[in-house]
Parts: structure tokens; sequence; C-alpha cells
């Protein structure tokens, strides 16, 4: 039987349909969905919660002339089926196909590039204000979930929002969830709204008013007085919005589109900022995501009827390796605390928050606060732990710098997710903390080779007593066994892994296919050394200056960003120490473009899998010698 969605090419042929047809087509685009994450993965309850806002939005607004902006971006599916990407939805976060987040490059519906949390409703309301300025008539709609919403940078624009009163919608996509229950006084302050609870409490406290009133005279007015405001206060709900300058609607049924699309259309006439709470349900119409919300916000390929994993992965993943040593590690030292920004399952913290409540804190989707939580906490005596993805601790530079490296304090920063991430495109590549920390003062910086060596590395930055940092990749460990015995570092120490000539200085993940690389150039008559560098920060000088024969070779790699990385870091030493008579590589990522694909995919595409390092550094031993260094000595 035809499909509704065969017919749909662009968001105007929504308009046509009956509120049946309307609703027989969010149940095809439920199925679209989950047929292609369960083959791709992707985020699916979030798309699975926006089917019919989605439909509403593009049944009310006229994209691309209106301009939607999705806050993280991770339930644009829908948007994506609808604007014209529907046949090349198949290839949703393949090498070569669409992306999971919206790409301007990608389509003119797609108004605003996101990935991070909390950034619409800045973007809409600098686009509102533009809009304006130039004289348009367009509507600007962010669609912001609760969770995005305690983000810093969410509040800093309602603050502005409510100070300029552009025409501007907000949707607010309330489903009670971030990945995990969302957290904090603002969310429950949306729950409370949503709840029914203010018309109870005025009940009652207008009745325990009226109890109290006098028969006559002044203590009557102002009773009066006092009722009055308590009604305004709690007959209008969403207050905290209306005072802000923001008008609140709400609670609205996010599943019924045609009360989805009264709202909308009011919100069109309003003329200045407006709000409209959507009650949805993350992962609507498929069981499993509703029982396992955490497991369905981001997941792999599964099979349908059961929701298990098509892949078993066998073996711990750096992020678990990490939470249980740092059980153990706080079982042993109760200063010991650990800090996420609404990633306790993505960081392997959710069994720390399990079996240590009391020394874990999820402080919502904000980087910025968790890092200066952390120097207060690091300022009364406490050693706290703040585990970050590393694309996310982005948001917090000056907060590392400004509240905790200045300082000199114990905090320790776990950056998981560091290096190529698959899947998610540009957004979520880890490749920029080695530049960004590199130049705090105090701060150490570690990338382990192994699982094992993590274990050490965290040991060893809690007992530091200085900021330092460990980053990791999204993978499983290589299968290493795990000491029991934890000891310390000592700060600079790399480890020399393999003898040789010339010198390989390998960062972290990098370590085991330089190796092979190694092994590989033997070969062609090519003799490295592998050394294990361990510290990106401070470095192993005295291990790089042993090598550093006049017309020797040394070559860097490291799964980040190659300028102002770890290589430039080596090539840094080598020129404070007069060393122009090297022959040198830094290996790394190159500044812009990430193709979208798994992780082994971007290796091969930018040179960092084991046949790419191999033919990088054959071509450096063919390539002349020598004008390189002149052109230095001259220069
Ligand atoms: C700055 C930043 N920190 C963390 C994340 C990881 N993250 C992606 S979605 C998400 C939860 C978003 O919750 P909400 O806005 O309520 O949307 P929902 O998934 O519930 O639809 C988080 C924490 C992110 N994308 N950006």
């Amino acid at each position: 039987m035809a499909k509704i969605l065969d017919s749909i090419e662009r968001p105007s042929d929504i308009r046509k349909l009956s509120p049946e047809e309307l609703s027989t087509l969010a149940l095809e685009i439920r199925a679209l969905i989950l047929e292609t994450v369960a083959k791709n993965g992707g985020h699916l309850g979030s798309n699975l919660g926006v089917v019919e806002l989605t439909l509403a939005l593009h049944t009310v607004f006229d994209s691309p002339r209106d301009k939607i902006v999705w806050d993280v971006g991770h339930q644009c599916y829908t948007h994506k089926i609808l604007t014209g990407r529907k046949d090349r939805f198949a290839g949703l976060r393949r090498c070569g196909g669409i992306l999971g987040f919206p790409c301007r490059d990608e389509s003119e519906h797609d108004a605003y590039n996101t990935g991070h949390a909390s950034t619409a409703l800045s973007a809409a309301l600098g686009m509102a204000v533009a809009r304006d300025k130039a004289g348009e008539k367009h509507h600007v709609i962010a669609v912001v979930g609760d969770g995005s919403l305690t983000g810093g940078v969410a509040l800093e624009a309602l603050n502005q929002i409510g100070h300029l009163r552009e025409r501007l919608i907000i949707v607010l996509n309330y489903n009670e969830m971030s990945i995990s229950a969302n957290v904090g006084a603002w969310s429950k302050y949306l729950s409370y709204l949503v709840s029914g609870q203010h018309y109870v409490r005025m009940k009652d406290q207008a009745k325990s008013i009226l109890r109290s009133l006098p028969k006559i005279g002044w203590p009557l007015i102002k009773a009066g007085r006092a009722l009055e405001e308590l009604v305004k206060k709690t007959i209008f709900p969403g207050l905290v919005f209306t005072e802000l300058g923001i008008r609140y609607v709400g609670p609205v049924h996010g599943h019924n589109i045609q009360s989805l699309v009264e709202a909308f259309e009011m919100a069109k006439m309003y003329d200045g900022p407006i709000l409209i709470q959507c009650v949805t349900q993350k992962g609507r119409g498929y069981q499993p995501a509703r029982t396992h919300p955490e497991k369905f916000h981001g997941a792999g390929p599964f099979q349908i009827s059961t929701g298990e994993p098509l892949k078993r992965e066998w073996g711990p993943s750096f992020s678990s390796v990490f939470g249980n040593a740092l059980i153990k590690i706080a079982k042993k030292d109760e200063k010991v605390l650990a800090i996420t920004a609404a990633m306790g399952e993505g960081t392997g913290l959710k069994e720390f928050s399990e079996k240590l409540p009391e020394r874990f804190f999820d402080v919502g989707i904000a980087e910025q606060h968790a890092v200066t939580f952390a120097s207060g906490l690091a300022v009364s005596g406490f050693k706290p732990v703040v585990a970050i993805y590393s694309t996310f601790l982005q948001r917090a530079y000056d907060q590392v710098y400004h509240d905790v490296c200045l300082m000199d304090l114990p905090v320790v920063f776990v950056l998981d997710r560091a290096g190529i991430v698959p899947d998610d495109g540009p957004t979520h590549q880890g490749v920029n903390d080695i530049a960004y920390l590199r130049h705090m003062p105090h701060m150490i910086v570690m990338a382990p080779k192994d699982e094992n060596e993590l274990q050490h590395m965290l040991w060893s930055a809690l007992a530091y007593g200085h900021p330092a940092s460990v980053r990791f990749p999204k993978a499983k460990g290589l299968g290493v066994p795990l000491d029991e015995q934890l000891h310390v570092i000592p700060p600079g120490r790399s480890e020399l892994v393999k003898d040789g000539r010339d010198l390989l200085f390998a960062f972290g993940n990098m370590v085991a296919p330089a190796l092979e690389a190694a092994k590989a150039l033997e070969k062609d008559g090519i003799s490295l050394a592998v050394v294990n560098a361990r510290f990106i920060k401070p470095l192993d000088k005295e291990m790089i200056l042993r090598f550093a024969r006049t017309g020797g070779t040394i070559v860097t790699i490291e799964e980040g960003i190659v300028d102002g990385g770890a290589g430039s870091a080596v090539r840094e030493l080598l020129d404070r120490e007069g060393r122009f008579d090297i022959r040198f590589k830094a290996i790394g990522l190159p500044l812009e473009s990430y193709p979208l694909g798994k992780a082994e995919e971007i290796r091969a595409m930018v040179g960092l899998d084991v046949p790419g390092l191999t033919r990088q550094i054959k071509d450096l031993y063919r390539a002349p010698f020598g004008s390189a260094v002149d052109e230095r000595k001259s220069g």
C-alpha cells in the first residue's frame, strides 16, 4: 500500500493533509526513524519524541522562510525527512551520508548548525534582531529541550530575550529528561508548571488567607492585595517566564498535532517573545526506548524486536575502566568527588553515582559551572574529578584557566571522547583539547596508551596536587590486564616501547598503531624507536633530546588537531634547544573538515591508520632533507 510519506517532498506537502492523514504520517515517520536508527545507530529517544511537534511546526510555519533553530539538533530527523532528505535518510550518520544534526551545507531548511547544547535561544535571538533590522517579517522559532535549558548560555539568552522583547517563538520540548533524568531547581520548576500543583497550592493558600481575614478595615484591604498578588502569581502559570518578559503558554500536549498547531498559530500572532511548553515523551512509540531512555538516547545498531544491541563488543571501554578506578580510589580517599555535566552514563560515572551518591554531582548541561564548582571544592580541600567529553570542555576554557589553573588548584579533568569521534560529525570531534589545555599554567596533560595506564594516570593525577588532565578515546580498551595496585607516574616520564635509531614519539591511543607502523617500516630500512609519550605537558625532554641526533628524524603522532597540538610542543622544545638540524614531522589531524563516518573510516581518510602512518613516514624519509633547515637558519 502506498504510504503518505511517499508523497512528501517538501514541508508544504503536509499542509494538504487531513488530521487523520497527519496522524498516519506520524506513524510512518516513526517507523522510518526506528528502522534507520536500528541499522545505523543514532539519537532515537529524542527523535521519536518530537514527530508530532515537528509536523505541527512545518504545518504552521513556512520553512525555509521561517527559521527553525534546533537546540543540540539531535532531534532533527523528522525535520530532515520532511525537508527533502527522506531518500537520503538511509545514509544517516554514514560515511558520505547525511549528518544526524542540522547542517546548513546540507539544506536551506537547516537554519543553524548545532550539536552542542543550549545555543538555540541565543542564535534565534540574533536572527530575530537581524530580521527586524532588515525589515523582514518571517518567524524565528527556537526548539529547546528542558535539559538544554539548564545550560548557562540558554539562561543568558533568556535574560536578553526578556530585555529586548523581540518577536521570537520558543518551543520548550519538555520531557523531563536530559540524557538521564533532568536535574536541578530549574528542572523542578518546569515540572511544577505541568503538574497542576500551582492550582492546588493557589486554592490552599487562598483559603488560608481568607480564614485569617478580619471583618473590616486595613487588614482586609491588605489581605485583599495579598490575595490579588497571590492570584496573579498562581493563576498565571509560567510566572518566572512572564516576569522575565516572555509570554508563557502551556502545558500543551506534545503528541496532539491539533493542539500543537493551535498553540503555534497563536504564537505566530504574538508580537514579542513567547514560550510554549510542549509535554512530550522521549522514545514515544517504541517501548524499549520508553523503558530505557538513557540507553536509547544515543544508541548503536540494535534489534528492533528486543532492543538488544546488534554488536556486542567484549572487554571494558576506557570510560568504564575510568569509572571503576574512580570508585576504588574514592573508597580509599574520602576527599575525592566526581562531577559530571549531564553525562553520568557516557562518562562511566553511573556506578559511582549509585555506590557513592553523596560524592557525585550532576550539575546539568553546565560545563562552565561544573569547572568553577570543582574549583570551589578544591579551594576548600576536596579533590574533584570533572569528567567531561573533550568537545564539551571547550565550553569551559576560561573556567579551566581562570578558576583552576591560575590558582594551581588540584582539579582533575577526565576528557572522554578525546580524538576522533565516530558517527556524530564535526561538532562532536574531540580534537582540540591538547591544544587548548597544554598552554594552561600548572596543568599536567596526559594521554594513556591503554586502559591500564589510564588507571595509573588517574591515581597520579589525584596525587600531583596540581590541575591535571587525562584524555582517552571513545573506544573499548586494548584488552590488557588491569593492575590492582596503582602507582604514581613521575610527571614527564615517557616510556620506551621499542628501540630504534630515530624517534617515533606517540601520544595516547596512537602508541599501538605507531608500534605497528614502526615494525612495518623496518622492511624499508627505516629504524624507529617507539616511545609512549604519556605526557604532553610536561614533555619528557631528556628522552626527546636523547634521540635528537644531528641529521636524525623525529616524528610525533597524536589523535588531535596538529596545529598547537602535542607535536607542536615537541617542535617548540627542539626550537628552544636550538635543534634545527633535525628532520621533524608532526602527524595529527588537519585543522578543518571532519568527514562523517566510523572512527576507522575517518582515521583512514586522514592518514592516522597504520597504512596512512607508514605512508606519511616513508614520504618524509624520501623527501630531500636540508632545505627546510637552511630556510629556518636564514629566517
Ligand atoms: C554543551 C553540551 N554538553 C553536553 C551535551 C550532550 N547532550 C546531548 S543531548 C543532551 C541532553 C539534552 O536534553 P534535552 O535538551 O532535554 O533534549 P532531549 O534529549 O530530552 O530531547 C546532552 C546532555 C551536548 N550536546 N552539549
